[in-house]
């Protein structure tokens, strides 16, 4: 860590408090100079840090920028091990991951960026990225899993994400199978799996799990093709500086748990609990062709247990599928 990044960490320890320039460089072994400098470059990359002549700075509790140091302070005794990195702007965390997973990363590498240029969801599809609205996050995974069981780190991050948003927004979360999470009938958070697995003994060599999930709404709102289905669990006036901190250590703590457990699948009588297509009626699309069914259940793997018009039952884990409107 350089001088920046440790004084960054003696703010985020002591959040709103007020602690002298003197204090942190006799605790960091550097001169008050130094100090200085770091809060001048700090404030210059837009965290709020007061000052009071002869007293000391203090980091506001309503700053609201993601630093490894900031999500570190929520994060538990098995969470705080990841190594996370934040990046102002990326054109997608996935990919960045996925380059530095191919270079041979170990498990728990975590990328986030402020801003996605090209973020990417499911089938080649966009995600809508904005700068400081959002939480944009990947994480480095190396289960040892088939290629069908990744369907399980989709699921439990899923329901670690609507777990996160209802304890830190209040909103209920609903999650329409597979991958993506409402609130209030509106898409909030997508979830896209990569995976990269190997041809002969048909194991998954590593899986980046990437998590979009939009937490405010932006300023020019959303653009006109997604205006109508997208959402953000807080507007500008219901949020207070700092929830996007928690929220991604909500994330983190929560996924954690259950990846570790994963072959227990704790998380699926939740995720069945908040489905949004259990017992509807649907459209499966996939190939571009799309085919009328009703969800009969999620099973033990995941997969969505459907009946289709001819009275055949079927259990697909792949596809998009849309509720029907029934008049
Ligand atoms: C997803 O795909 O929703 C997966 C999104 C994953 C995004 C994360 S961000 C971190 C990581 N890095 C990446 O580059 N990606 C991951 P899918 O189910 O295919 O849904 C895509 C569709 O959702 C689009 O075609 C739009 O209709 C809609 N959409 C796009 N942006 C959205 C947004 N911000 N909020 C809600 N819906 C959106």
């Amino acid at each position: 860590m350089n001088v920046k990044e440790e004084v960054l960490k003696e703010f985020e320890a002591n959040r709103g408090k007020l602690i002298s320039g003197s204090e942190i460089a006799k605790k960091l072994n550097v001169s008050r100079n130094a100090v200085w400098k770091a809060v001048k470059s700090l404030q210059d990359e837009g965290y709020i840090i007061n000052s009071e002549v002869n007293k000391g700075y203090s980091l506001s509790n309503e700053n609201d920028l993601l630093s490894p140091q900031s999500i570190s302070s929520y994060l538990n005794d098995k969470t705080k091990k990841l190594k996370i990195e934040v990046f102002k702007t990326l054109e997608s965390t996935n990919t960045l991951l996925k380059n530095i997973a191919a270079k041979g990363e170990d498990e728990g590498k975590v990328i986030i960026a402020e801003e996605q240029t090209s973020g990417r969801g499911r089938f080649g599809r966009t995600f809508y990225s904005p700068a400081n609205t959002g939480i944009y996050m990947s994480i480095l995974l190396k289960p040892n899993f088939s290629a069908q069981e990744s369907l399980y780190v989709t699921t439990s991050a899923a329901v670690a994400v609507a777990e996160a948003i209802e304890k830190v927004s209040g909103c209920e979360a609903k999650i329409k199978w597979v991958n993506d999470i409402y609130c209030n009938d509106k898409k909030v958070c997508g979830i896209l799996t990569e995976a990269s697995f190997n041809i002969e003994n048909g194991m998954l060599d590593y899986v980046v799990l990437g998590i979009g999930l939009n937490v405010i709404n932006p300023k020019e709102d959303f653009p006109d093709d997604i205006k109508n289905i997208a959402s953000s669990i807080f507007n500008v006036e219901t949020y207070t500086g700092g929830l996007r901190i928690k929220l991604v250590a909500d994330i983190l703590n929560n996924f954690w748990y259950y990846y570790e457990n994963i072959k227990e699948r704790t998380f699926l009588k939740k995720y069945k609990k908040r489905s949004l297509i259990i017992g509807k009626e649907i459209n499966v699309i996939s190939s571009s062709r799309s085919k009328k069914a009703f969800v009969l259940d999620i099973d033990d793997e995941c997969r969505l247990i459907v009946k289709w018009e001819d009275g055949s039952i079927e259990a697909i884990s792949s596809g998009e599928v849309s509720i029907r409107k029934i008049n």
